[in-house]
């Protein structure tokens, strides 16, 4: 079993190399960054829009986990050439190669314009707050249509916030926990059809369903609400009124980026 990772030199990556290691796996670790391959590792400096390097980089490879790309807001040109560019070109090698599953790294920012409700469900429909969301509707476009059209298996992770640790008090709803993380890939990695599913740990203060989630066996284990009581004596507590907790996308809802567009 041989998992093409992209972005793997990347904070998502990183945190999930040692999670997803496994007796009889091997991690492709793909980044334009380089990447020191450990046990059980390989790696690949490239490029993800570069058609002939994807090629090659899929020889051999069963799954994708595609994390590569901006990772937040960038001008349009960016965005369009490496996040929405390159992921056609992810699944197009792919889809050459016959990989059969492929996991795609979406964003909370797809749906991030809408107000916060009680629990916003799974496939809330696309909502941008970014060009970057633009290209986690796209991505998450792609994905449905190399489903349909060729039967791969994809799923669409709409991730929070995934960091070791909350950073701040929105991150109380929307944290990730780095082994949920590799928990909810690994399901991901499993599952047949086309999904998309919140990206999330089983927050106490969580915004976003995990019913998708655990319909494709996600079963999340950690909790932000350990951190809550140092990081509300450090910063106070969560204001329901401001951008941060009244819009999914909390400060990327914020004025656009200023660049010439
Ligand atoms: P990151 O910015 O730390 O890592 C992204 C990696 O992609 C970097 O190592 C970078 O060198 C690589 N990369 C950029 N352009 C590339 C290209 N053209 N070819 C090959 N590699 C390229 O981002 P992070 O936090 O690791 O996120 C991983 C993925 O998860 C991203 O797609 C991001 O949008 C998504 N995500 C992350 C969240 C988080 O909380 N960390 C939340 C929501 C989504
Ligand atoms: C994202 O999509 C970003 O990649 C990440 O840096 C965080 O800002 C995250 O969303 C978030 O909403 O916390």
């Amino acid at each position: 079993m041989r998992i093409l990772m992209t972005g793997a030199a990347g904070g998502v990556g990183t945190l999930l190399r040692p999670r997803l290691a496994r007796e009889g796996r091997v991690l492709r670790l793909l980044d334009l960054a380089a990447v020191e391959p450990g046990d059980g590792e390989e790696a690949v400096t490239a490029d993800v829009t570069d058609p002939e390097a994807m090629a090659g980089a899929m020889d051999g490879v069963d799954a994708v986990l595609h994390l590569g790309g901006y990772s937040v807001e960038h001008p349009w040109q960016d965005i369009l050439d490496v996040n929405i560019n390159g992921t056609y070109v992810v699944l197009e090698a792919a889809r050459k190669a016959g990989v059969r599953h492929v996991v795609l790294a979406s964003s909370n920012h797809a749906v991030g314009f809408h107000p916060r409700e009680a629990e916003a469900p799974d496939y809330l429909f696309p909502r941008p707050d970014t060009f970057y969301g633009v290209s986690k509707v796209t991505k998450e476009a792609l994905g449905s249509l190399y489903h349909d059209r060729y039967g791969m298996a994809v799923t669409c992770l709409r991730i929070g916030s995934c960091f070791a640790r909350p950073r701040d008090l929105r991150m109380l709803s929307t944290w990730l926990s780095p082994d949920d993380c590799a928990r909810l890939t690994e399901a991901s990695l499993a599952a047949d059809g086309y999904h998309v599913v919140w990206g999330v740990s089983a927050n106490t203060r969580g915004w976003w369903s995990l019913e998708e989630g655990r319909a494709i066996g996600y079963e999340p284990k950690d909790d932000a609400e350990v951190y809550a009581p140092d990081l509300i004596a450090e910063l106070g507590e969560p204001d329901p009124e401001s951008m941060e907790h009244a819009l999914l996308g909390g400060r990327f809802c914020g004025p656009a980026l200023d660049v010439d567009n």
